[in-house]
């Protein structure tokens, strides 16, 4: 085989729920104690995948988290019984499915032991995403277990906030190729937190051996954190040498295209100007929160959610684009509602891989016809609905571990994996 982007989406867990947990995530806040429905979100993000593959893309996996996280309640000296009820929905939190916020990945292309380089995302400003890095580790030293091809990275330490992918573009003239690393942090939001620290950005790029040359640190602009774009995937992709960006995503964006056309010449800049598409918009359809991919034919494909279409100025947009020249040839509306409901659209579902499948543990790699055997366990296991009151049901959370392990036995990590 050869070297490839890989896309790992997370799969929604069996405790997915709406308990409103995301300050500064307009959409988690503004569905705070609906009924969510698990077995659907699950069932979507599968078709995602499915539909994927029939891309012609390659696709991986990482599993839900062992929920509800009892390690973490112990250490704080709780049990999911006694706990304050924001610490029992922390603890059953559904939310390591937005796998671009696993980890941060340095192509071996990039790095100076021509290694692939993960370093996983510590979240510590949530703190409901701040015990999953231990599962996501776990993880990772797994499926990148090779460590020829491969260096899995402890998480940087507190209090410098890390978000993983969704904080970071590569651009290449060709995946394969050198790239250039450009990280996004945020120095306020306002009433809302910046996410991604400076400090954390950097030590990823040290502990990575990144060349500086083709290293970027980029400010996220305060007006997108203050609309809602907690993270830069809300309001920026990038893919191979193409940047597809609001215009009022970074502080100056004007020295950020600059460096980049420096950096990568061949780069191609498409900004979407608020005076077509306003932030409020972008944010609300999840425009940018798209999968942006390279097709077999050389042209690119943008995976975006149905909200998208949706959303009229965004769809006259995206119509115009595509009845022009650019190089993003396609765009394929997914339903991803259940996850979008909670903020997190196809880009927040997955994280991007480019390595050699052949180094990458197979039980982390997935085809249609597991995909199938997936589905079947996720439609007789997964809870049907969850209510945020119901988070305190013993017989939920005896479903929800049931329906955890029943999972990771099919694919054979109950060995690896222990609750
Ligand atoms: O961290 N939502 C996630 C969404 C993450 C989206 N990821 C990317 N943009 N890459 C978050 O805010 C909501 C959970 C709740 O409210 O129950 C949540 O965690």
């Amino acid at each position: 085989m050869s070297v490839r982007e890989i896309n790992f989406d997370g799969i929604v867990g069996p405790s997915h729920n709406y308990a409103g947990l995301s300050l500064g995530n307009l959409a988690s806040a503004r569905n705070a104690g609906a009924v969510a429905h698990p077995r659907a979100a699950a069932l979507q993000g599968l078709e995602k995948m499915r539909g994927n593959i029939r891309l012609g893309l390659a696709q991986g996996i990482f599993l839900p988290q062992w929920r509800p996280d009892v390690a973490w309640l112990t250490k704080l000296g709780t049990d999911v019984g006694d706990a304050d009820p924001h610490i029992r929905a922390a603890a059953m939190s559904a939310s390591s499915m937005w796998a671009a916020n696993a980890a941060t990945v340095s192509p071996a292309s990039d790095t100076a032991d021509g290694r692939t380089h993960l370093t996983v995302a510590n979240l510590v400003t949530m703190p409901h995403r701040s015990h999953e890095w231990p599962q996501t580790l776990a993880q990772l030293r797994i499926a990148f277990s090779d460590t020829r091809a491969f260096a899995v990275h402890d998480p940087i330490p507190a209090p410098f906030g890390d978000e993983g992918a969704a904080n970071h573009m590569r651009l290449a003239e060709r995946h394969d190729q050198p790239g250039v690393e450009v990280f996004v942090y945020g120095r306020s939001g306002g009433a809302f937190p910046a996410r991604q620290h400076r400090e954390a950005s950097k030590a990823v790029a040290r502990i990575h051996g990144l060349d500086p040359a083709r290293t970027l640190f980029v400010e996220q602009s305060e007006a997108a954190i203050a609309a809602g774009a907690f993270h830069n995937d809300v309001v920026a992709v990038a893919n191979e040498r193409v940047l597809f960006t609001h215009e009022q995503a970074f502080a100056d964006k004007d020295a950020f295209y600059a460096d980049l056309r420096v950096a990568l010449p061949c780069v191609e800049i498409v900004e979407v100007p608020a005076s077509a598409v306003s932030l409020a918009d972008a944010i609300k359809s999840y425009l940018f929160n798209a999968q942006l991919v390279t097709l077999s034919d050389g042209g690119m494909a943008l995976i975006l959610p149905t909200e998208a279409r949706d959303t009229p100025a965004v769809w006259t947009w995206l119509e115009q684009m595509i009845a022009g020249n650019g190089p993003i040839r396609r765009v394929v509306p997914v339903d991803v509602r259940q996850s979008m409901a909670n903020g997190g659209g196809p880009a927040c579902l997955r994280l991007r891989v480019v390595a050699d499948p052949v180094d990458i543990d197979p039980r982390f790699l997935v085809d249609e016809a597991q995909l199938d055997n997936i589905a079947r366990i996720v439609s007789q296991y997964w809870p049907e609905s969850i209510a945020p009151q119901d988070l305190s049901d013993t017989r939920l959370i005896a479903r929800i571990e049931q329906s955890w392990l029943t999972l990771v036995d099919h694919l054979q990590l109950s060995g690896d994996l222990s609750p």
